[in-house]
């Protein structure tokens, strides 16, 4: 059987039992572009401009909210109405970490009432299966989805062997829920035990730490290109920040626009090469 690496988001989108993945996959498709824009500015202002210049490039949006200083909740009707606007999906990186029950919480309420918004977010596996437990139990009934990191970007990273592949057997458990992984390589077979199968399991790879013109930030983040991410290690979706505002806060719109349209030209032509090597 074709694993995902070989088949098209479009057939992966028919299959996925999944609400939040199947319309990712299906906006991937709809819109031709597998980049998720990362959008970490401080001021409200900046970044929906941003998100409404890139967004007819975009598939995906990740945001790390508790950033913006004056944040008020109207930026979140804002962000969806650009969301409808432009076609793409919502991703607050949340980066949970807690026990069940503190998780369920910060994801429905405090100020941010993420999961009311946001259509994909992601946690830490370091406190295991309950962390998925915790979330769900106010996810799914939302219809939302989640990502383990599974792997991490940055040097050093402690996301590597036997705890990578824990978080893997974490996902497989929670197929309801658990879509795929921050991660930097394609995940299908990792941690099967012997005599276990990978069945027709289908987890979406996103990936940070992606950049065409630097090898890194100088504090700890590591680039590749979206060839390397997508053709050879088999991501689903490249994950770019400043390589598309720059330093300055995007403040130049043209700018910021060409970069999104070459990731997304780079990333797309990579996913182009890969089904046709493998078909
Ligand atoms: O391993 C990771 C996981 C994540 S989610 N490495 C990362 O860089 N990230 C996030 O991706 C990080 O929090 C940031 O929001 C984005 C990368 O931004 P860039 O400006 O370096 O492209």
């Amino acid at each position: 059987m074709a694993t995902s690496f070989t088949q098209t988001y479009a057939s992966r989108a028919e299959k996925h039992a999944n609400q939040a993945a199947r319309a990712l996959l299906e906006t991937i498709e709809r819109k031709r572009s597998n980049l998720c824009v990362s959008v970490d500015v401080t001021k409200q202002a900046d970044f929906l401009r941003i998100i409404d210049v890139v967004g007819p490039y975009i598939c995906l949006v990740k945001t790390h909210v508790d950033v913006i200083e004056d944040f008020d909740y109207s930026v979140i009707e804002r962000l969806q109405e650009l969301s409808t606007k432009h076609d793409f999906q919502i991703f607050e990186d949340r980066k949970f970490a807690d026990i069940g029950n503190t998780v369920a919480l910060q994801y429905s309420s405090g100020v941010h009432k993420i999961a009311h918004w946001s259509h994909l977010t992601n946690a830490h596996p370091v406190p295991g299966p309950s962390i998925i437990t915790g979330l769900a139990s106010v996810g799914l009934p939302l219809g939302r989805g989640l990502l383990l990191l599974a792997e991490m970007s940055t040097k050093g990273s402690l996301a590597t062997g036997a705890y990578t592949e824990e978080a893997v057997r974490m996902a497989r458990a929670s197929p309801d829920f658990v879509i795929g992984f921050i991660a930097q390589r394609r995940m299908d077979g990792v941690g099967l035990r012997e005599g276990e199968s990978a069945g027709d399991e289908d987890f979406l790879i996103l990936t940070p730490g992606v950049g065409l013109d630097t090898k890194g930030d100088g504090m700890g983040q590591q680039y590749r290109t979206p060839r390397q991410v997508v053709l050879e290690s088999g991501c689903d979706v490249i994950i770019v920040g400043r390589g598309i505002y720059g330093k300055d806060n995007g403040a130049n719109p043209d700018a910021v626009r060409a970069q999104a349209e070459r990731y997304r030209e780079e990333g797309w032509k990579a996913y182009q090469e890969r089904i046709a090597a493998t078909s």
